[in-house]
């Protein structure tokens, strides 16, 4: 195993000779630009983003924000029996309905008493910290679920009756259920901590103390407390518990395990601790205790480290060591679920991030192979080689395949001393493929900090899709796609959604497969977001396939969700190529030829002479990249750009725009070898004089004529977008000239004046309406709606890209 890793090597730098850091900083940028492209060829951008307000506008979207004060969440759980979603929050447990989080919900407020409040405020403690935050919320059964809070540092649990009566939704304290949750919650808000429930037992990882020393994994049930040895480092140092899962390893009960993924520091030589690992570590859900040694503790406790890496040139391999999250994508049978991680870099100068995926049967192997030794902490690991006791310390205790043990206690005393003294395995678990299956490496780039995880069935296969997180507000739709041939991994970013209005890290993501939906936390509520709308990739095969969203699929009219066949055999055809999104290929015949199409959009741009224009086209997708051809003379070329002439995101700009410009402009897209028409814009210059005596006119006239105010209206103007500030010169009246652009009629010959007064309506109050707009628009309320962008027809250019 090559233990030299990047950061390790910077950090030798920070600490070590600090006065080389710049070199090694740079070199390490250096590094990972090379590591960028080494990986895969994938796009930053997404093929669609869409803000907060168009979520909203799509109704893909339901927040809830509670009491208009922060939500601040700490934990959520989904009831799909009772359609609910329960979200433990601060001095406060909600439960919403899954159809839609902002309406009917219920609430139990839990706070501190005061006397708790007090007692905290005298140790020290800011009030805030001194509320009762809900950091555990499992379903204990059928009827209750178990709440656990920390109560002003004084951690607490209770029952909470839920379920349906005839007279309608039934959620309440059970108040003499309330209970010490010492041991099962943390005291401080801000501590890590990790639960699950299985069988009436609580599995959690918390530190249990007030001051955060005794980092435990536990289990508890309703006569004993099983852990991890207090004070012992080998077993944990200073974890933080991340998530944990009951997983069966056969159809022996006996046999189910209970995982639990942490991070924790590695300790080296003098027992300075540095390193960061990642671990998955486990215990056996029956395991007991020994009898006369390790009572009340793991007989079967052991872990291994998780590698997420990539190899860089030089055989130097970067790490990514610090978990981040964790979801485990269950399989039908329970036993083989895949894990994914969620990683970053431990470096303190650079974060990157990686998501590595793990399968059990890699988990399981490296729990049955050699266990790791060393003869003292400075030297290095190596593999167990004498004899192991039998029977095999870390295995249950089962009739059937333990051995023939009825439980732990009967183990014999060599085997739990072993177990205690070797609870590290020497084979880590290496991700599938050996590599990440995402990668964000350009520093600078926004911090990720949860997944969950779909898996989709596509015509061409399964696929997952990954949905991440971030710091701010957004979720990522990604799925990731492995060229067995090439040996790499290709992302495709396929929607990048803002679930909140303001920027707050994202705290939760819960998946709904069944109901398609995403459940999201962060501390300003919680947001509901349908996972795909399909019909805004466009109306055509070609917007569809080039998608390569596994959810949708062309039907023949429009882009719509994908069944896999009989479950849907009413539709003739459904058109999807998610591995390659050749839409030449698929879509081929069932369009008209991109030369005949009848009508691409058309428009017309007036210019001024030597003053500067824009000629928007802003494609759907944000991974098309843009042609733009000037017809002119029977002959058509494409427009390189230059100093004066700049292609810009939001269209072609004319810097100084000159009589020779005139022409057709054909805005072209190519995407996949793709190519598709957007518009055609006529760009007509006018000199600079006759504009500027209409204008002198106009500025008479506008002395003698009272202000004619703009007209308002809540639709979004008709057909295209044009920059306002391209076309009006500075020099232009205000807004209340009408009749200037009259003269422009007669200028150019312009023979429909209903247009061309609609046009120039637009631009004057275009920025007024936008204001207007922005005001009105009430994004709790959401009464007063535009018109969605899925509304719109496929080839037209997005409005708001101006001035979002
Ligand atoms: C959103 O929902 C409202 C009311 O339920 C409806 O009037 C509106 O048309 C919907 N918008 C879209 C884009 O579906
Ligand atoms: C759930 O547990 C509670 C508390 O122990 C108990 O009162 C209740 O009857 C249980 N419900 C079911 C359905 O077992
Ligand atoms: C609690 O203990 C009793 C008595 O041993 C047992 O019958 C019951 O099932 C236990 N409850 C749970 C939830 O494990
Ligand atoms: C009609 C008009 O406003 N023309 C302007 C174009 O830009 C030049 C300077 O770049 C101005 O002097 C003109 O007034």
């Amino acid at each position: 195993m090559v233990k030299t890793s990047l950061h390790g090597l910077c950090c030798l730098c920070l600490v070590d000779l600090q006065d080389f850091c710049g070199v090694c900083v740079s070199m390490m940028l250096l590094y990972l630009i090379l590591l960028g492209t080494a990986h895969t060829a994938s796009s930053i951008y997404p093929r669609i983003r869409l803000s907060h307000k168009e979520l909203w506008q799509l109704n893909r979207t339901w927040v809830f924000q509670g009491h208009g004060a922060s939500l601040q969440p700490q934990t959520m759980l989904l009831d799909e029996g009772h359609e609910r979603l329960y979200v433990g929050a601060k001095n406060t447990l909600f439960s919403l309905s899954l159809d839609r989080v902002n309406t009917h919900h219920r609430e139990i407020q839990w706070a501190s008493t005061e006397p708790q409040i007090e007692e905290c405020l005298l140790k020290g403690r800011e009030k805030s910290e001194c509320a009762n935050y809900i950091k555990v919320l499992q379903q204990y059964n059928q009827t209750h679920l178990l709440v656990c809070g920390t109560g002003a540092f004084n951690p607490t649990c209770v029952l909470i009756r839920v379920g349906q009566t005839g007279q309608g939704r039934l959620f309440a304290l059970e108040e003499d259920s309330i209970m010490s949750g010492r041991g099962r919650c943390p005291y401080d808000p801000n501590s890590p901590c990790t639960s699950t429930l299985s069988r009436g037992e609580l599995y959690i990882g918390l530190y249990t103390d007030y001051w955060e020393n005794d980092g435990a994994f536990c289990r508890l049930n309703n006569q004993t407390y099983t852990r991890t040895e207090r004070d012992d480092r080998q077993q944990l140092n200073e974890p933080k518990f991340v998530g944990s899962a009951v997983i069966p390893d056969n159809d022996d009960r006996d046999d189910d395990k209970v995982y639990l993924f942490f991070t924790e520091r590695e300790m080296d030589a003098e027992g300075m601790n540095k390193a960061v690992y990642t671990r998955v570590g486990r215990v056996c859900a029956n395991d007991q205790g020994g009898q006369r040694m390790l009572v009340n503790r793991w007989s079967s406790f052991l872990k291994t480290r998780l590698i997420c890496s990539v190899a860089g040139p030089n055989g130097i391999d970067t790490h990514f060591d610090e978990l981040e999250d964790v979801f485990v994508l269950k399989n039908k049978d329970g036993k083989n679920p895949e894990i994914f991680g969620l990683f970053s870099t431990t470096s303190a100068v650079f974060k990157g991030y990686a998501v590595c995926v793990y399968h059990m049967d890699d988990i399981r192997a490296a729990f049955n192979g050699p266990f790791a030794y060393r003869e003292r902490p400075e030297h290095h690991w190596t593999p167990y080689e004498d004899r192991v006791p039998y029977p095999r310390p870390g295995s249950c205790a089962s009739k059937v395949n333990g051995g023939g043990f009825a439980s732990s206690k009967e183990f014999p005393d060599e085997v739990l001393r072993f177990v205690r003294s070797h609870p590290v395995m020497y084979r880590p678990v290496l991700p599938q493929h050996r590599r990440p299956v995402l990668l964000q490496t350009e520093p600078g780039r926004r911090k990720l900090t949860q997944i969950a995880v779909d898996r989709v069935q596509a015509q061409d296969g399964h696929y997952h899709v990954l949905y991440i997180g971030t710091d701010d507000s957004v979720v990522l739709k990604v799925i990731t796609i492995y060229n067995k041939e090439t040996d790499s991994m290709e992302e495709v970013l396929l929607e990048e959604l803002q679930v909140f209005k303001v920027p707050a890290p994202i705290r939760e993501i819960i998946i709904s497969p069944k109901r398609q939906q995403l459940y999201v936390g962060s501390e300003v509520g919680v947001a509901q977001v349908r996972l795909h709308q399909c019909d805004l990739y466009g109306s055509e095969c070609a917007d569809c396939c080039l998608a390569r969203d596994p959810y949708c699929a062309w039907d023949g009219i429009t882009c719509s969700r994908y069944y896999p066949a009989g479950a849907y055999t009413k539709r003739r055809f459904r058109r999807q190529d998610v591995r390659h999104g050749n839409a030449v290929q698929l879509c081929n015949g069932l369009q008209i030829d991109d030369e005949q199409r009848p009508r691409s959009e058309e428009r017309l741009v007036y210019g001024v002479e030597s003053n500067s224009t824009l000629l928007e086209c802003v494609p759907r997708s944000l991974q098309a990249k843009v042609l733009w051809l000037l017809q002119k003379d029977g002959e058509k070329h494409e427009v390189r750009g230059d100093e004066r002439v700049i292609m810009t995101p939001h269209g072609l700009l004319f810097l100084r725009v000159r009589s020779s410009d005139a022409g057709v402009y054909v805005c072209q897209t190519v995407e996949h070898g793709y190519v598709h028409t957007l518009l055609h814009i006529s760009l007509q210059v006018l000199r600079g004089e006759r504009v500027e005596s209409a204008i002198h006119r106009a500025n008479d006239a506008d002395r003698e004529k009272a202000a004619a105010p703009c007209h308002i209206s809540m639709d979004p103007p008709p057909g295209p977008s044009i920059s306002p500030r391209a076309l009006v010169p500075s020099s232009v009246p205000g807004p209340h000239s009408k009749l200037w652009y009259k003269e422009f009629l007669h200028l150019i010959g312009y023979g429909d004046a209903q247009r061309v007064e609609e046009y120039c309506e637009r631009v004057w109050c275009a920025d007024k309406k936008r204001k207007k707009t922005k005001r009105r628009y009430v994004p709790s309320g959401g009464e007063k709606r535009g018109k969605g962008r899925g509304e719109e027809n496929s080839h037209r250019v997005p409005r708001q890209t101006l001035d979002t």
